[in-house]
């Protein structure tokens, strides 16, 4: 089995937030991965899997390439593995988080970010991701980045109900981690891997959460280095 993940100048810091969510489910099924790196124009390259975005997962020469479709191929080929959703009503919630996170998550953090990516990103990477990521803010890398610290503070504000539910239990799942954690850890994985920007408070339920998703599965998710 590989997962094809997106990398920048340094091969070994995998930052996209949809690929953290695929590796985290596989480490929750306790199954072993050969991670791929790409870089985003070799992403379309890849032969066979027909694919624009990561995570794609190959998995008996077939392509997976998307990563809810990801979880959902685990969970029912693995029926026997822990559970990533723990049922039908979790599956449904899981699903409805996948696109709360994308609106009121991933967008704001995206806008605070995306300077930080470009300055990551190889050399023949940097004018594509420019003129897509231009085309979607509406403006410029430089303009966007002027205001990093008000995108923060956007993104900061959508905190408050995962700080509250977490004050009342372990992880966003219950008493055990899966798949709506894997959904979160994702977009503190993908902050780590670019930007030296700190994304909650220390005082933050989210803060000591991160502190217990960095060391599941053997200390999985420390692979990316915190930036000075
Ligand atoms: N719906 C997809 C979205 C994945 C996605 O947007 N991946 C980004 C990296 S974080 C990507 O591969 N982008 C390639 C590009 O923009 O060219 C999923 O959940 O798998």
């Amino acid at each position: 089995m590989k997962l094809y993940e997106l990398v920048g100048k340094d091969k070994t810091q995998g930052f996209s937030p949809y690929v953290w969510r695929a590796r985290m489910a596989l480490a929750h099924k306790g199954l072993k991965v050969e991670m791929v790196p790409l870089t985003f124009s070799e992403i379309p390259e890849l032969t066979g899997a027909n694919a624009k975005t990561v995570p794609i997962l190959e998995y008996d020469g077939g392509f997976i390439t998307d990563s809810w479709d990801i979880a959902i191929f685990l969970e029912e080929n693995f029926s026997d593995k822990p559970s990533l959703f723990g049922g039908n009503a979790g599956k449904a919630y899981a699903n409805f988080f996948n696109f709360v996170s994308f609106y009121n998550l991933i967008v704001p953090l995206f806008q605070t970010l995306v300077y930080d990516i470009f300055n990551e990103l190889n050399e023949s990477d940097r004018d594509y991701f420019r003129a897509s990521r231009e085309a979607r803010l509406g403006k410029s890398l430089e303009e966007a980045h002027e205001n990093q610290l008000q995108n923060l503070d956007i993104f900061r504000k959508q905190l408050w109900p995962y700080n509250m539910t977490l004050k009342s239990q372990e992880f966003l799942s219950g008493d055990e981690p899966a798949y709506v954690d894997y959904i979160m850890y994702g977009l503190f994985q993908w902050a780590k891997g670019v930007s030296a920007i700190e994304i909650v408070n220390e005082d933050d339920q989210l803060y000591r959460w991160r502190a217990k998703m960095d060391d599941l599965y053997d200390g999985l998710g420390q692979v990316i280095k915190t930036r000075a």
